[in-house]
Formats: structure tokens, sequence, C-alpha cells
């Protein structure tokens, strides 16, 4: 059903816009192009079984140029049909709370316009992702249908003058399309009410002795940290870092890890490696920052940092202090990408439930949840994580950052209920986990904007390397190669097949190292290396001395820095 109203516009399409790890990601230029975005919207709609009579959310981040094309979209929106749009006021909304609506309020799908960690402005990136029903993202057979339908669209439907003030929260019909503009964070911080027990973390917030700083790297949690710290949990506003959204994400890079949340870093007692300052007073007791887009989280103690992968380990094995996961029985299954340590493993083992390994990207957990292998209760109990500083369950079908903090608040709370007790923190928590289930020591090393060519020759050199592996081989004393493969998921669900997703290389006591090219990048080609080890019982060493050998096995075994001429990796995370 199209409208009357609507105007078909002739075009030629884009050949570059494939979706990649979470969506089409590229310099804001390249969206301000004529059509650029219509074309992605109406290939989208192409790709849908019908598109007339649809409900959609849409809102992104803040970021420059998302207000035009979020009215963009209700023009095409409504050129093809749609009965309803959803929009966050004034545009904004957070992948996690796109996710929650689009559950809540029933929708049809969703619009999410972000470029999550990637920096914003004039000369940076912006980025649009489709999200189904579920409230996750488009799953692969539907994203290999966009992109291909962007290679043939010759024409666009819209209706001219769709534009709506987004400022006033209320419904307006226009042109035949409803289009609601909502309290951005309202159905959000309802959810998050139903899930914590936020009595009991107001109550640590309290103490006199636990100080807790938030840091939104002036991306979109900054409204959602206000309306759920600030006030239903009582953060004072001066432990709220830049938690006004900017447009230019105040120029820096919107990216929650030691190298680019450096303020909250060093407020923590940190330097970029993780390390404890000498001299640092008064350091807080618990800090954590998010994402442009709010997905992401990074957790830090008072001069301690928490890699990601051992929170989503620690998490799960602490989901018992959750109402959300206690009220449905307990956790029921852990899922983690591949090449998040195997941490969580030793935990889901433990308490004897299925663990799960995923390719990179979080479309790849929405099956595993919506399965009826998981029980068909709406309350699935899952809890899933990637080393890239995303953790999240089955509430929604996104990563959570907010979701992530409030269950390490919700752990604290629980360690800490007697006010007169000496405050357990958050080293001797993780410590205590260490002690327990031992130590998988991990960091990944960034090599960004490599040129493609090079970066290309790299994995050409680990597959050749991988298509002749034979027999073990002995690299270093203690390091015997023992296996090497491209991961390759066999979707358990849907039985679909994702090639290609890791180059990975295990040695024979299962410490291990993994490439990997990012898909998220939008210029050159970005390349990751994964180093992981686990220690039974040597608990306190240095990541960096712990993971040295394997550090450089890796990088001679792949020749890494004399192809693309890198001596050090752009971050170490
Ligand atoms: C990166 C991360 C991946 C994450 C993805 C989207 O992908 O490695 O774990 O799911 O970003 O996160 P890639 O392909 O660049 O490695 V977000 O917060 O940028 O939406
Ligand atoms: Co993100």
């Amino acid at each position: 059903m199209k409208r009357d109203l609507e105007e078909a516009i002739s075009v030629s399409g884009f050949v570059d816009q494939k979706p990649g790890t979470s969506g089409l990601r590229k310099k804001t230029v390249i969206f301000q192009q004529p059509h650029y975005v219509e074309c992605f919207v109406q290939s989208t709609f192409d790709s849908l079984d019908g598109s007339g009579g649809l409900t959609l959310v849409v809102g992104g981040d803040g970021r420059f140029y998302n207000d035009v094309m979020v009215q963009k979209i209700l023009g095409v929106a409504a050129g093809n049909g749609v009965k309803k749009v959803i929009v966050g006021q004034n545009g904004i909304l957070s992948t996690p709370a796109v996710s929650a609506l689009i559950r809540e309020l029933k929708a049809d799908g969703g619009f999410i316009l972000t470029a999550s960690h990637n920096p914003g402005g004039p000369s940076n990136d912006c980025g649009i992702k489709y999200n189904v029903s579920n409230g996750g993202p488009a799953p692969e057979y539907l994203t290999d249908r966009i992109y291909s339908n962007t290679l043939k669209i010759i024409k666009y439907f819209r209706v001219a003058n769709s534009e709506v003030d987004l400022s006033k929260i209320g419904t307006v019909v226009k042109n035949g399309m409803e289009v609601q503009v909502i309290d951005s964070t309202a159905v959000y911080r309802d959810l998050m009410e139903s899930i914590f027990d936020m009595k009991l973390i107001s109550a640590l917030i309290a103490r006199a002795d636990f100080r807790f700083v938030y840091d939104a790297m002036h991306g979109v949690a900054g409204p959602y940290a206000k309306s759920i710290f600030r006030e239903l949990l009582g953060v004072p506003m001066e432990c709220l870092l830049n938690c006004d959204p900017l447009d230019d994400f105040g120029g820096g890079h919107p990216d929650p890890n030691l190298t680019y949340a450096h303020e909250l870093v060093e407020v923590m007692g940190l330097n970029s490696k993780g390390e404890a300052l000498s001299g640092k007073e008064s350091v807080p007791d618990f800090g954590a920052a998010a994402d442009g887009d709010a997905d992401r989280n990074m957790v830090l103690g008072k001069s301690f940092f928490v890699t990601p992968s051992d929170s989503l380990a620690l998490i799960a094995a602490n989901a018992h202090c959750i109402p959300y996961f206690r009220d449905a029985g307990g956790l029921k299954t852990i899922a983690r990408s591949m090449p998040t340590s195997g941490a969580a493993d030793i935990v889901a083992k433990k308490l004897n439930i299925p663990m799960y390994q995923v390719p990179t990207g979080w479309k790849f957990f929405g099956n595993l949840m919506d399965s009826s292998i998981m029980g068909k209760d709406e309350k699935n109990p899952l809890i899933c994580g990637e080393e890239s500083f995303g953790t999240g369950s089955s509430h929604i079908r996104e990563k959570d950052g907010i979701w992530a903090v409030l269950a390490w608040l919700s752990i604290l709370a629980d360690r800490n209920k007697d006010p007169n007790l000496k405050l357990v923190s958050v080293q001797n928590i993780v410590e205590e986990h260490w002690k327990e289930y031992g130590r998988n020591y991990y960091c990944r090393y960034d090599y960004e904007e490599v040129q493609s060519d090079l970066a290309n020759e790299v994995m050409q050199g680990l597959t050749k390397y991988i298509g002749e592996f034979t027999d073990p081989v002995l690299l270093a004393p203690g390091y015997t190669l023992s296996e090497c493969d491209e991961f390759e998921y066999h979707d358990p669900i849907d039985e679909s097949v994702s090639s290609h997703q890791g180059w990975r290389f295990i040695m024979s006591d299962g410490s291990r190292f993994v490439f990997r090219l990012s898909g998220t990048g939008s210029v050159g080609a970005t390349i990751r290396l994964y180093i992981e080890k686990f220690e039974a019982k040597d608990i306190k060493m240095t990541t960096a001395a712990a993971l040295e050998t394997l550090v450089s096995l890796a990088l001679d075994l792949s020749n890494l820095q004399n192809i693309t001429g890198r001596n050090e990796p752009t971050v170490i995370t």
C-alpha cells in the first residue's frame, strides 16, 4: 500500500551499502550524499515481506546528521505505507532502548541511527541499522537481502513534507501515517526496574564509604544515566561525567576502553594499560563508562580494571543476585562470542548449564534466546557477552551498557548488605572469582586503519598456514600449536552457516591467539588480534607478563609487523 501523496524518485543506487558486523557505517559525508539514506531505507523495506501497515521504532545516539536521517526515514516510511512510527524525543534513543521498545510495544522492527563507538561529527562517522520484531539486529539472511536490493534499486517512494517536530511528546498523523514522539527513557527505565532490586542498590549507593562514577562519554547513555542512576538510585550529579549528549561526542572517541575513556580511567586511578597509578588519592570504588549508543560498558574498581570477558563470567556466576534470574528459577544458559575468553565456559560447567560460542556480533545471540530449546518463557534467563565491552541478557536482543552496570551494582550490593562491615571491593570480588575458577589472562590488540590490501595479505598468509597445517608444532618452550582453523558457525536453531569468522591458533594447553578483520570500521581495515591464556593457580601475574610469549608467537607467525609496517597496535584492550 503506497500513499496518495507519494513521489517515486528514480535513482541509480549505491554500491557500498553492505551492512557490516552491526549495520551500515560510513563517513558522514557519504551519508550526506543525495538519496543515500533513502536508498538504504527503501532497500530495507523491499527486503521485508511487505511494508504496508508496519509499526516501527526509530531513534539514534544523537550524533551529527541523525536529525536529518530521522526525517528522511519518516518520509520514506510514509511513502511505503508504514502505519505508525514511534520516535524518541528529539530522535534520541539508545540501542538497548530501541530493542526494549520494539519488544514492549510489539512493533514490527526499527531503525537505529548510530555508528556506535565510532567518533561522530561532519568529518567522522554515521550509521544505520535495521532491527527486527524480536528487538534484535537483522539476521544475516536479511542483511544479505538488503544489500542485494541496494544494488538493484531504481526508485524509492517517499511522501514529501512529512517532517515532524520531534521536540514535542505526543502523536501527530501526517499524510496518513501516525508519528508518536515518546519520552526516550521511560520504557527502558521501567524495564530496568522490573529486572533489578533498585532498593538494594540504593542502599549501596547511600553508603558513605561507597562512591560510584559513571562516564557517558557524551553519548546517548547520559539521559538514561540521569534517569536511572540519579533519579532512581540517588547517585550525586557530580558523579555522572559527560552525561549531556553532544553531536560530536565532545570531539572524543566514544569507546569505553582504557585508551579512549581516559578521563574516567584516570579518575579510577589507572593508566591506559590498566595498571594502578601510584600516589592517587580518593579514588572512587566503582567506575563505569558507555559507548556512543550505550550498548557497551567498561567496568572498573578502585585502581582495578575488569576485563569484559571476566565481567561476563562474574555476572553469570552471580546471576542469583538479580531478581530477573532468581525469579525465573536461575540462569539457564550462557553464550559468548568466539574471541571472548573462556572464563564464562568454566562458570557454565560449574553451574551445569549449556554454553554457546557464536561469531562476533550480537545478531547471533538472538536466535538462542528466542528458540524453544531455551524454553518458551518470555523471561528466557540467558546471559551473553563479547570481549569488546558488550554484555547483556535475554531481557532484550541487544547488548546493554546500563544493564551491565546495574548487574555489577547488584553484585556489589549483595556482598555489602551490612553497612557496618568493611566494603567488599570490586577487586576482592574478582580475585575471589579467580581463586575459585582460575584466571583467563586476556588482551586484544587492534591495528586500526591498515591499508586494505596489506590487511588482506596478512589474512591470506594465515589462511595458507591453516591450509598447510597437519601435525602439532612446537612454537616455543611450553607452547605447542595443536590446532588451527577458520571459525565457522552452524546456528543450532536455524541451521544457517557463517564462515570465515576468525582465524584460530590453539595451543595444547588451551591457550590461543585469534585474528579477525573488523566489520565496523569506515576507513581501510582493522586487524584484531585476541590473545588468551588460562592459569588455574597462578592468578597474580600482570597480563603483559602472562601473555608475552603468545603475543610474540602471534606476531611472528602472521608476519603482521613486516607486512603492515606497524610496530605497535593502535589500541590494546
Ligand atoms: C565490533 C566488536 C564486536 C561488536 C561490534 C558492534 O565489531 O568487535 O564484538 O559486536 O563491534 O558493537 P568488529 O567487527 O569491528 O570487530 V557496537 O557497540 O560498535 O554496535
Ligand atoms: Co555500541
